[in-house]
């Protein structure tokens, strides 16, 4: 059976683990600070598999021993954020956390995998691929599937079609410069802007860019997490079944779409190796003009962790 090591064991954490034990695909470990909590989760959740008949091994621990031998780490520890903050202001609390973890879990799983969750994501990514000394087929990001998924769930709402038929793709930063490519996007093979006014697609693109405020205000005290950890699943689970599937993630960039050294979402082949390949898009102008928009913001966040901590 395969491992997987989810540290922090709150929402996001605790919900991934509830996405990947319906999957059956390696049994699980929870990681928190927290005494007791881990433990307790891991528990309930052990105890719901008899009911749903699927035969994984969930187990919590405050200790980073306990992700021996883990083939994938995901990393969903750190602060969230509350209405009003970006998902910037969260840097330097969760730099701490996130390098230690990196650390910490690379002592346990020399050859694991990891997928990074906490914010600022992009960011977090990286200095968990810097932190780890990692080569970059092993490090991703989790954001552009759920920022696809939120504007695919807004066009299913829009146009009563299966959200099945509808391929939408977002790319770039985790922030609201995220880049929504509706050229790309489609139903069923039809383009979205057949099928949708230019009003309305531009709404849905911006409630995009905002999805995650939308949620965090109604909230209060968190962020969404059915989603992202829902997207984290679907990470896993083509690394764990070597699919080579395409989906868009935050790689780490080496040339690819002009940008060098900073992690940022693209369409990346995941496969048993992690990262397979990064598929490049031919950008018009105004694509261009988002995407070069997002990558600089993203880079100052680079640039702000760089102050912090050294790599
Ligand atoms: O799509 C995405 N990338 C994201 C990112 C979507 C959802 C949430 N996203 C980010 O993940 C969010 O902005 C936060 O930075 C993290 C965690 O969000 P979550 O909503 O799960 O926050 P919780 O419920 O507060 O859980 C965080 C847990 C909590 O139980 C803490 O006790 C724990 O992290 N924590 C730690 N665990 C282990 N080790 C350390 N040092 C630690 N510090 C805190």
């Amino acid at each position: 059976m395969n491992k997987i090591s989810i540290v922090g064991a709150g929402m996001t954490g605790a919900t991934a683990a509830h996405w990947l034990a319906e999957r059956e695909l390696a049994d699980l470990v929870l990681v928190d600070i927290v005494e007791g909590m881990p433990q307790g989760k891991s528990l309930d959740m052990l105890q719901a598999m008899p009911i749903i008949g699927k035969d994984v091994r969930v187990t919590g621990a405050n200790e980073y021993a306990a992700t021996e031998g883990s083939d994938i780490i995901i990393i969903t520890a750190g602060l969230p954020r509350k209405p009003g903050m970006s998902r910037d202001d969260l840097l330097s609390a969760n730099a701490e956390i996130v390098g230690r973890a990196a650390e910490e879990t690379l002592k346990h799983s020399p050859d694991a995998i990891y997928i990074v969750l906490t914010n600022p994501l992009d960011t977090m990514a990286y200095l968990t691929l810097k932190k780890a000394g990692l080569p970059r087929q092993r490090v991703l990001g989790q954001a552009g599937i759920l920022d696809s998924a939120r504007m695919r769930a807004f066009v299913a709402l829009e146009t009563g079609v299966s959200v099945e038929n509808i391929n939408c793709y977002v790319l770039g930063g985790h922030g609201d410069e995220m880049v929504p490519l509706t050229r790309h996007s489609n139903i069923a093979g039809i383009p979205l802007k057949e099928y949708l006014t230019a009003d309305k697609l531009e709404a849905i693109v911006a409630r995009t860019r905002k999805g995650g405020g939308e949620i965090v205000n109604l909230l209060k005290t968190g962020s969404a997490y059915y989603a992202p950890s829902a997207a984290c699943a679907q990470m896993a689970e083509a690394i764990l079944k070597n699919k080579h599937l395409i989906v868009p993630c935050a790689a780490y960039m080496q040339g690819e779409y002009g940008l060098d050294d900073m992690f940022f979402g693209v369409p990346v082949m995941l496969g048993r190796d992690g990262v397979e390949r990064i598929v490049e898009y031919k950008f018009d102008d105004d694509e261009q003009a988002m995407f070069d928009k997002s990558a600089a913001s993203v880079k100052e966040t680079h640039e702000a962790l760089k102050k912090l901590v050294t790599l």
